[in-house]
């Protein structure tokens, strides 16, 4: 039999089965207080791996150890705490109690069960802290039966300020693991991309909870601050905005000082290389459409990451997903393209409904991508308007932490989380023979209040692709400062 009362794995070691037996998820989860968090903990699984049980509990052991914490007896806060407080309680001989969840309506009808006197003292036992409520409400009970509680050990502390608020109500709580320790270690080893790491760090920032913000408002997440998105510029928006991606683009587009987009409409790998390294210095933003590609490989794939590193853009594979989410799922992950693997942004018709949403975001969310809805575009007579374009919005305030804005012609939304991105822009207005039509970046930058622009053949077809380059980014980003003037 395992020897209970010590860790037979290291720290790591513990921290990587638990990811394998999924007690720790990553993705998009609705959190009890019913904000969304990219990090989820179900502790309750461990009950079904006693091989790690000895280590968990050993690990909560030697930090009552090392804080020299004195107790007469321990509870655990219930459910998922209470096999975590039976194996300390018989590894280390101490008296267990337990706090029910609720009274019996016969007999006793204690809430608190086992022997004790007013005035001992009793450890508080937990899986994970959020907030602390669920290790106050045990607190409580414990308090009305005249037990003395002044300590608790957490395997998990999410770092969302629970250590601080049990601190006001005189309770030490000390932990084997921060969400941050246990990011840290699953990214060290590639586990977990560098782009969900940023995000769950940001997530950690922003949805602190204070004992003042819980008591009036049930533990909800602070909501991010709000303006009208074309009054704040690119860089007070990066730090606004939550998802990575849109905070790395708006930061880098103030850093750069450009807000152009070169849609690299060009058929074979050695000549999107080519020009990508031309107009590189000179964007925020470089749009694909990889299934032109008559030589599309991986070598492509990694020489155009690695221009993207070099010349510091974004990678925008303009895929126009329009499928069931399950088609939309192999499409984005899968074939001969696996887009998901590199682009950091990809986009999506809002024609299936928020199905297409929810397929893309299984495969992009865990990878840290962002997505922009389609909701005008630039050809005549096409059918995005209206309340096509109305619904389309709501699709994406339902959405936020995958659908970074949008592709459109005007100001559809005011929220600073929102991209708005167009295409159909050259330095003079007009039509091509097949529909397109064109307005100047200052048009769509200063009147249309859009964010960013898109070139295509303006800058790729001209006669010297770095002057129309540098072209378009002074006369997009001097509307923009127009426009913040
Ligand atoms: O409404 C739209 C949406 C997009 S993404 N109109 C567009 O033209 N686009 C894309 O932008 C289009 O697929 C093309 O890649 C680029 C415009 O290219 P240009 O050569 O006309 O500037």
């Amino acid at each position: 039999m395992a020897d209970l009362s010590t860790c037979v794995l290291s720290q790591e070691e513990l921290i990587l089965e638990l990811f394998k037996i999924q007690a720790f998820k990553f993705g998009n989860f609705k959190l009890k207080s019913g904000i969304f968090s990219p990090a989820y903990f179900d502790l309750r699984v461990i009950v079904s791996y006693p091989e790690l049980l000895p280590s968990v509990t050993g690990y909560m052991w030697k930090i009552v150890e090392d804080k020299n914490v004195q107790f007469d007896s321990l509870c655990g806060v219930p459910y998922t705490a209470l096999p975590l407080a039976t194996i300390l309680s018989v590894s280390h001989k101490k008296p267990m109690l337990i706090r029910r969840k609720e009274s019996k309506d016969y007999g006793t009808k204690k809430i608190i069960e086992g022997h004790f006197k007013p005035g001992d003292t009793c450890l508080v036992i937990e899986d994970v802290v959020t907030s602390g409520s669920s290790i106050l409400e045990t607190v409580e009970e414990l308090k009305k039966e005249g037990l003395v509680v002044t300590h608790a050990v957490v395997l998990l502390d999410r770092g969302q300020g629970g250590h601080q608020r049990l601190k006001d109500q005189g309770i030490s709580l000390h932990h084997v693991f921060t969400l941050q320790q246990v990011v840290e270690v699953l990214h060290k080893y590639n586990k977990l991309e560098t782009e969900m790491v940023e995000r769950i760090s940001l997530f950690i920032q922003k949805n602190r909870f204070d004992a003042k913000e819980i008591s009036s408002s049930n533990g909800a997440g602070l909501p991010p601050q709000k303006q009208p998105r074309k009054m704040i510029s690119y860089s007070e928006r990066a730090r606004l905005c939550s998802h990575p991606v849109t905070r790395k683009l708006l930061t880098l587009m103030e850093e750069k000082r450009t807000n152009l987009t070169v849609s690299v409409d060009l058929t074979t790998a050695a000549e999107i290389i080519s020009m990508v390294d031309k107009v590189g210095p000179y964007v925020c933003m470089i749009k694909t459409h990889v299934d032109i590609i008559e030589d599309f490989s991986q070598d492509f794939i990694s020489k155009l990451t690695d221009l993207a590193v070099k010349h510091n853009f974004i990678i925008f594979e303009d895929r126009k997903f329009a499928d069931i989410g399950h088609t939309v799922m192999q499409q984005y992950s899968g074939g001969m393209y696996r887009i998901a693997d590199w682009a950091n942004i990809t986009n999506a018709h809002s024609l299936p409904g928020s199905g297409v949403i929810q397929g893309l975001k299984q495969i992009g969310l865990p990878k840290g991508r962002g997505c922009l809805l389609i909701a005008e575009m630039s050809s005549s007579g096409n059918l995005c308007s209206g309340d096509y374009t109305k619904e389309t919005v709501k699709i994406a305030e339902g959405n936020r932490d995958f659908v970074i804005g949008f592709v459109c012609q005007s100001a559809i939304s005011d929220d600073p989380e929102f991209l708005h991105i167009t295409p159909g822009v050259q330095l003079s207005s007009g039509q091509d023979q097949m529909g397109q039509n064109y307005v100047t970046p200052r048009e769509v930058i200063l009147n249309h209040k859009s964010d960013i622009i898109i070139v295509g053949r303006g800058i790729i077809k001209a006669e010297d692709p770095v002057i129309a380059a540098k072209a378009y980014m002074e006369a997009g980003y001097s509307a923009y400062m127009e426009r913040m003037s």
